[in-house]
């Protein structure tokens, strides 16, 4: 399988995220990559190829994320030194928000308030590199996608982080700045797929993606997540959201509860791959979260290492040209193993 990789993930490497009430150290670290890189070179998996600059990487982006996030995400690490020099040492968390009955329209000169107007929580810090680790990513998707579209490869897998399946169209939370899942999808779309199916098996639900195809039908987003009454993001989630307007019906949303093991987990699957097949999709983009592994720190699903295998198996079942994308997984050590269970078992099934 090819594997792109983001050499500059780790220009992004956040301190510390709000958790109720303290600062904690972040989960979504720059060794979850390495991890994945280290097992692919272990069990020489994959061929690996770094990302080539694109002209059609800026027109890709504002088809999916607003001109406005955008300009604010490439200057926001210069906006937030510029509030306060002393802020250089320091990585970048909103703490106020416009919620219900505020203006969204209107962009305050406030760093501080923009900040919050395009993200919706305090446990995604931005830093100087962000930007430059976003903007690789968003280019392995491309990547991955444009090698795939062109029929030379059946998969690839754009390994990148920060992971992408939490941002909209215009915000960022979640630890998702670009949604590489969403430009993968949209690449596709614009080299010769009709109908491109999306189908994020992250623990937590695709927010993001969900709300940028919500309205649109030549896209299918599917989400197997905890129950968002429960689980992060808490908000969207929920099975009763099936997409509006022209895109009604191309959403489907398969929460299931906190503890829930394997067989459980694959019925989702199975019911999420036959939803594929309903609308004859002809690429698949899956944003690939390895956190419901039984020993991630910070969700609660039940999979084991070699349940990846099968997940890898079932997903190659549907026979459709597939990017991957590097979503989430915070049992640092097991993801690497986990991630490339996946991508082995699509390869041999
Ligand atoms: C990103 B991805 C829960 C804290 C939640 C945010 C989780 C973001 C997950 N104890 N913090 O979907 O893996
Ligand atoms: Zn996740």
């Amino acid at each position: 399988m090819l594997v792109i990789h983001n050499p500059d993930h780790a220009s992004h490497a956040g301190r510390q995220e709000m958790f109720r009430g303290r600062l904690v150290p972040c989960h979504e670290v720059p060794a979850r990559l390495d991890h994945v890189l280290a097992e692919l070179q272990r069990r020489r998996f994959g061929r690996l190829e770094a990302p080539q600059p694109h002209e059609g990487l800026d027109a890709l982006l504002a088809r999916i994320h607003a001109p406005r996030y955008l300009r604010f995400l490439e200057r926001a690490w210069d906006d937030w030194v510029a509030l306060d020099p002393a802020n250089a040492a320091l990585d970048a968390l909103p703490s106020v928000w416009p919620v219900r009955g505020f203006r969204a329209d209107v962009e305050p000169d406030n760093f501080a308030a923009r900040l919050g107007l395009y993200s919706f929580d305090a446990g995604t810090p931005l830093m100087a590199g962000s930007w430059r680790a976003a903007r690789g990513g968003a280019l392995a998707a491309l990547q991955a996608a444009r090698a795939v579209a062109s029929g030379q490869e059946r998969s690839a897998f754009a390994l990148t982080r920060p992971p992408g399946h939490h941002a909209g169209a215009d915000f960022f939370g979640g630890y998702c700045f670009l949604n590489n899942a969403a430009l993968a999808a949209q690449a596709l779309r614009e080299r010769g797929a009709a109908r491109v199916a999306v189908l994020d098996v992250d623990y937590h639900h695709g927010n993001g993606t969900q709300s940028i195809f919500y309205e649109r039908a030549d896209v299918l987003t599917i989400s197997i997540h905890g129950d968002p009454r429960t689980e992060y993001p808490f908000y969207l989630g929920h099975a009763d959201e099936r997409g509006a307007g022209a895109g009604e019906g191309c959403n489907l949303n398969l929460p299931l509860p906190r503890g829930t093991g394997f067989a459980r987990w694959l019925e989702a699957l199975d019911a999420a791959i036959a939803a594929v097949r309903a609308f004859r999709a002809d690429a698949l983009v899956v944003p690939l979260g390895l956190d419901t592994f039984e020993g991630d720190p910070i969700s609660g699903f039940r999979l084991k290492s070699a349940d990846y295998l099968r997940v890898g198996a079932r997903l190659a079942s549907l026979e459709l040209p597939t990017v991957f994308s590097f979503e989430g997984g915070y049992a640092v050590a097991e993801v690497g193993v986990n991630a490339v269970n996946v991508l082995e078992g699509f390869e041999s099934a």
